[in-house]
């Protein structure tokens, strides 16, 4: 007899807290699991209104996505949703949800984290010790301090403010650049780019991934931030052209760089790796057990919300719940 539950797939790794959670109103089919996609797709796609989607690596495309029909919700962990394509999405009337503010804190921890690291060189003193250098002389004082430092952040949503305010509290001062100034932000804002740029010495990207902010941080923005110049990348790597910063490191047009996120990660350019004095993380802006089952949660409850006829909790702006 076929079950009443509605059914719902499953891209990316089928994370316990996701199963468990959706388990109880959803017959859940990861298609991780399945021994043959395709089939699987075909076999469930006329029916299926729900799709869940367990971290931000893997893409929900218009292929997988075309398969169903009757889609009115795809429910994905991570705050930023490039890896949903939207475009198809809003055309289809299907509503995206992601996982906002639940993460938020966390992503402005380590965003300061990798900015302290990148400007004191404090992964480099490290190794320092562990390679058993210290004993034959004191690791060299950063080249770099935050003391005289300006941010621009690229960026000023939520993730941005809860740096922006960690930065007060360093005695930082903070500009940035949105397309639009963030109404009741006391910091000045720069409609462009470039001219921000020349005016600072350190940019925190921190924008949304996708066409729009493709190669935002390109040749001539690394050019006008000049030899002092240090880029701390926490948002997706598309935002960043990197063959242009690999160069600009290189050519030392800019001093240095900090970055979470990469083109293709998890692979890393080989250049960027043989670059001793810039830091690199594995995409790691919320990765705390705490925080990332509460991510996995909300992408539990939007979806609980929806199969209980409600509204989903945290719909994105392009694609508002409409009933
Ligand atoms: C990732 C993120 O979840 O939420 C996002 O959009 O990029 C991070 O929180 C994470 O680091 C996984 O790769």
């Amino acid at each position: 007899m076929a079950s009443e539950k509605p059914d719902v797939l499953l891209v990316g790794p089928p994370k316990p807290l996701i199963v468990k959670g959706l388990s109880a109103k959803f017959n859940v089919h990861p298609l991780a699991n399945a021994a043959d996609g395709k089939k699987l797709l075909a076999d469930i796609g006329a029916r299926t209104r729900a799709i869940a989607c367990s971290v931000v690596s893997e893409n929900v495309t218009r292929d997988i996505m075309a398969h169903f029909p009757k889609l009115e919700i795809v429910s994905t962990f991570g705050v930023g949703y490039s890896h949903v394509d939207v475009a198809w999405a809003t055309s289809h009337n299907v509503t995206i949800t992601n996982t906002p503010d639940v993460l938020t804190e966390e992503v402005a921890d380590t965003a300061m984290g990798l900015l302290l690291s990148t400007v004191r060189e404090l992964p480099q003193a490290e190794r320092h010790v562990r390679a058993g250098k210290w004993a034959n002389a004191d690791y060299p004082l950063s080249v770099a301090t935050l003391r005289d430092r300006t941010v621009g952040m690229v960026g000023m949503g939520a993730i941005g403010q809860a740096i922006a305010r960690r930065l007060d509290a360093f005695k930082v001062p903070v500009v940035y650049h949105s397309r639009n100034a963030v109404p009741g932000l006391a910091y000045r804002h720069y409609p462009n780019l470039i001219e921000m740029a020349r005016a600072v010495d350190t940019l925190m990207v921190i924008v949304p991934g996708g066409p729009a902010t493709r190669n935002l941080i390109n040749a001539q923005v690394l050019e006008a931030l000049g030899p002092k110049g240090i880029v701390i990348n926490m948002a997706r790597g598309s935002v960043v052209d990197e063959p242009a910063l690999i160069k600009a490191l290189q050519d030392r047009v800019i001093l240095s760089a900090g970055l979470d996120v990469f083109v293709d990660e998890p692979r890393v350019p080989s250049e960027l790796i043989a670059m001793d004095h810039i830091v690199l993380f594995p995409h790691l802006g919320s990765a705390s057990v705490a925080t990332r089952d509460r991510m996995d949660q909300l992408v539990v409850d939007n979806l609980l919300a929806w199969v209980a006829g409600q509204p989903p909790l945290t719909p994105v702006p392009e694609t508002p719940w409409k009933g």
